[in-house]
């Protein structure tokens, strides 16, 4: 099997064309349709991928193929992620002596996304995987099968650099993109936390996916693009495959030649939504416990809600029990209380007796009021 290696392009983008960027769809095939759809994409945009396009998802062959089939016209670009590598070195590796972990690996992935990259794969050759015999078995047959897929996957470049734009899933090293040729595939895709890790300023804006932009502050839980204007990077990840809040972010550069305040975004999400009834005032002093900071003390346990010691921030409050991941750790949770408008559409994420916790504009938080759901329509 072919394998990616690092591959730094220059693209040059022609001017009065939109640039649509996206990043993370993880096999979230309909979150990325629909974000396409919100900003009218069409033939006369350029659309920008920055990588991670399979696994942790419901669909990750039929979001490879739609990516496939949407470079074939030539306004699509599309870059390298570090699991699309991984998962190619892991299939291409794989051996009888990690054939169990990679077996007990795929049935966490069923369990939380109801398929995995490598089911999908096999599936469609006729296997069905209920042994880590059946993966070293169907692997030969996978490996020709999607023979055309994965040399796709390996063709595709690591950093892509436009007039005043570079492109990369992870992070650059060095502020010149062709000084990163010595780093690796994985470097350069994986590279957790670039936006407060690195200490570069870039000459370009660089756009990067890969770390869910949430991990970025840990006072508001929001999921929208984050922009670095001091050290000129655009994170992206809305968190697709790894948060209950995700979102999938598609940024929208008016022009080749757009400064950064003309740059906007739509989101996708398949949260049920809400209408808000009535106004609420934001409150004063959100704490954010992300995955980074997510250890506490369980001081007391009640029946909906405990008490717990936020071990990061030192601070006592009150959780419910789901957000609750043992007595030592707590999933992404905030204290927030949003700010709301009587007719504000909401993404309803969690609600409980004393409100519900819900997404609006891509900024988690409580809401306290009245809210009707939003009838279903068909787009
Ligand atoms: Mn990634």
């Amino acid at each position: 099997m072919q394998r990616p290696i690092t591959r730094i392009i220059k693209k040059e983008i022609p001017v009065g064309k939109r640039i649509l960027v996206t990043s993370d769809i993880h096999g979230h095939l309909s979150f990325f349709e629909n974000a396409l759809k919100k900003a009218d994409f069409c033939e006369n945009d350029i659309l920008v991928i920055v990588g991670d396009i399979v696994e942790k998802g419901p669909n990750s062959l039929g979001a490879l193929r739609r990516v496939m089939n949407l470079c074939e016209r030539g306004n699509v670009i599309a870059l390298i992620g570090n699991v699309d590598a991984y998962r190619m070195e892991l299939i291409d590796t794989l051996t009888e002596a990690d054939a169990e972990e990679y077996f007990e690996y795929l049935l966490r992935l069923r369990k939380w996304y109801g398929s995995s990259f490598y089911d999908e794969l096999a599936n469609e050759c006729g296997f069905e995987i209920s042994s880590p015999a059946d993966i070293l078995n169907s692997k030969e047959t996978v490996i020709a099968h999607f023979e055309k897929e994965f040399s796709f996957l390996a063709s595709l470049p690591t950093v892509v650099e436009t007039q005043n734009f570079i492109f990369v899933h992870g992070g650059l090293y060095d502020k010149e993109p062709s000084a990163n040729a010595c780093r690796s595939v994985y470097e350069l895709t994986k590279y957790d936390s670039f936006l407060t890790r690195t200490e570069l300023v870039f000459d370009k804006y660089v756009v990067v996916g890969h770390w869910p932009v949430c991990l970025y502050n840990d006072r508001i839980q929001q999921l929208n693009p984050v922009f670095d204007k001091e050290k000129h990077i655009i994170a992206l990840d809305g968190g697709c495959g790894t948060k209950n809040e995700a979102q999938i972010n598609l940024l929208v550069i008016p022009d080749i030649n757009s400064t950064v305040e003309e740059i906007s975004h739509v989101s996708c999400d398949e949260i049920p939504k809400v209408i808000a009834l009535e106004a609420q005032s934001a409150s004063e002093d959100p704490l954010h416990i992300s995955w980074l900071s997510q250890k506490i003390e369980l001081l007391e346990r009640g029946e909906e809600f405990s008490y717990i010691r936020h071990e990061q921030s030192g601070r006592c409050l009150f959780v419910p029990n789901a957000y609750l991941r043992n007595e030592t750790s707590c999933n992404d949770y905030t204290d927030y209380e949003l700010f709301v408008e009587a007719g504000d559409e909401m993404a309803m994420v969690f609600e409980c007796s004393r409100g519900i916790i819900a997404k609006r504009n891509g900024v988690i938080g409580w809401y306290r009021g009245k809210f009707r759901y939003k009838k279903e329509t068909t787009t």
